[in-house]
C-alpha cells in the first residue's frame, strides 16, 4: 500500500507537448444526467473538461442538454430521447454507439430506483448494452453502479475492451458488493484489493482517505481533501476527472489516484477560502487551474 504523494501525480501527468492537437488528449462521452439531475451532468463534463480532456460529449435528455451547454460551450452533445420512465430510452443507444469516444463515463444523475423500477430498468438497459461493446475503457459511477450491482446479481458485471474503474462510496459498494457499508468501512483496503480483482476492474473506494484498488494488487490511500467534500455532488466532479485522466492516456490505476488527489487537494484549496461549510463542489475548478498552473 502506498500513500499517494503529489510527485506521485505530477510524475504520471506529463505535460502537453507543444506539437499536440485536442486528439492528443482524447475523447470523453458521457452518459449523465436526468431532469431531476442535471447539475451532476454539468459537474461531471466540467470536471472532465477541466482536466484535460481534448473532446467532451454529453449524452443525455433535453433539459440536461440546455442546461449544460448553456454553462459549458465547450461540450458537444448527443441528443437522446427520454423513454417512458424518464431516462435515456434504449432507442437512443446506436446514436450513442456511433460517437466517437476513447473514454465512456456512465452514471452521474441517471436515476435508478429514484421514480420507478422501469426507470432502473432503463439505466441497467444502457449499462449493460453500452459497456460490452465499447472499444476504450470506461469510468462507472453513482447510477452505473446501482445498475451493475444488478447485472452483477444477475451474472456478470459488464466490462469494455479497455479498463474499467469504478468510482463507488460506501452505500454503493454495498451494494455492489452485498456487504454492509460497515463492514466495508472496517477493512477499506482489503475489501477494495479483493473486488479489484474479482471485478477486473480499478475500484475507487471513496469517503475521508479514498482507496484506490488495482487488479494487480497495488493500492494506495489518498491523504487529500476534506469534510467539505461531503455533500452531493462532489462525486460527480471526481468521475469526470477520472475520465478525462483516463483520456489523456494515463493507464487506469494511474488516472483514478491522480484524479483523487488533484480532487482532494482541490478541496483543501477551496476550505481555505470559503471553509468547509462554506465551500461548494464547483469551487473545486478554479483551484484544479491553480494546481494545474503551478505544475504545468
Ligand atoms: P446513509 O444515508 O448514511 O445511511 P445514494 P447519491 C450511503 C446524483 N446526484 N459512508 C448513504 O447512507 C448522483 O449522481 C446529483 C457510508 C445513503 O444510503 C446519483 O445519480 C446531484 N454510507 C444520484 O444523485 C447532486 C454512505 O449511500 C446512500 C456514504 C444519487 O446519488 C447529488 C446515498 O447514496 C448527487 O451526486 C459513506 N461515505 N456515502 C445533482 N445536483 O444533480 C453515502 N452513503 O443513494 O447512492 O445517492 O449518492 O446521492
Ligand atoms: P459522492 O458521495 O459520490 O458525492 O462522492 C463524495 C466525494 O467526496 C468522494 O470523492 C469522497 O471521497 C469525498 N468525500 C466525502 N466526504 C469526505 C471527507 N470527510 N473527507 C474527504 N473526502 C470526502
Ligand atoms: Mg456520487
Amino acid at each position: 500500500m502506498m500513500i499517494t504523494s503529489e510527485e506521485f501525480v505530477w510524475r504520471a501527468i506529463p505535460p502537453r507537448p507543444r506539437s499536440s492537437h485536442k486528439g492528443t488528449f482524447g475523447s470523453v462521452l458521457a452518459v449523465a444526467g436526468s431532469a431531476s439531475y442535471r447539475g451532476a451532468a454539468a459537474l461531471a463534463v466540467e470536471g472532465a473538461l477541466r482536466t484535460g480532456a481534448g473532446i467532451v460529449t454529453l449524452a443525455s435528455v433535453e433539459p440536461v442538454l440546455a442546461a449544460v451547454s448553456a454553462r459549458l460551450p465547450e461540450c458537444c452533445l448527443c441528443p437522446c430521447e427520454a423513454g417512458a420512465a424518464g431516462g435515456i430510452a434504449p432507442e437512443n443507444i446506436p446514436r450513442i454507439q456511433r460517437q466517437k469516444a476513447t473514454v465512456l463515463l456512465l452514471g452521474p444523475g441517471l436515476g435508478y430506483t429514484v421514480q420507478s423500477a422501469a426507470r432502473a430498468a432503463e439505466t441497467r438497459m444502457l449499462a449493460g448494452t453500452l459497456l460490452p461493446g465499447f472499444a476504450g475503457s470506461a469510468v462507472l459511477d453513482a447510477d452505473g453502479l446501482n445498475a451493475a450491482a444488478d447485472l452483477l446479481q444477475a451474472g456478470k458485471l459488464p466490462h469494455p475492451q479497455g479498463d474499467l474503474i469504478l468510482t463507488p462510496h460506501p452505500g454503493e459498494m454495498a451494494r455492489l458488493t452485498g456487504c454492509s457499508a460497515a463492514d466495508i468501512n472496517a477493512d477499506r483496503e482489503g475489501t477494495a484489493l479483493r473486488f479489484a480483482k474479482a471485478w477486473d476492474a480499478v475500484v475507487v473506494l471513496k469517503g475521508a482517505r479514498t482507496v484506490i484498488a488495482a487488479p494487480d494488487g497495488r493500492c494506495a490511500v489518498n491523504p487529500t481533501g476534506n469534510p467539505g467534500l461531503a455533500r452531493g455532488g462532489s462525486g460527480d466532479v471526481l468521475a469526470g476527472m477520472t475520465s478525462a485522466l483516463l483520456a489523456c492516456k494515463l493507464p487506469a490505476f494511474e488516472a483514478a489516484v491522480c484524479a483523487v488527489y488533484l480532487h482532494g487537494a482541490a478541496a483543501d484549496c477551496a476550505a481555505a477560502k470559503h471553509g468547509e461549510a462554506g465551500m461548494l463542489p464547483h469551487d473545486l475548478f478554479a483551484e484544479l487551474g491553480g494546481l494545474f498552473a503551478a505544475n504545468g
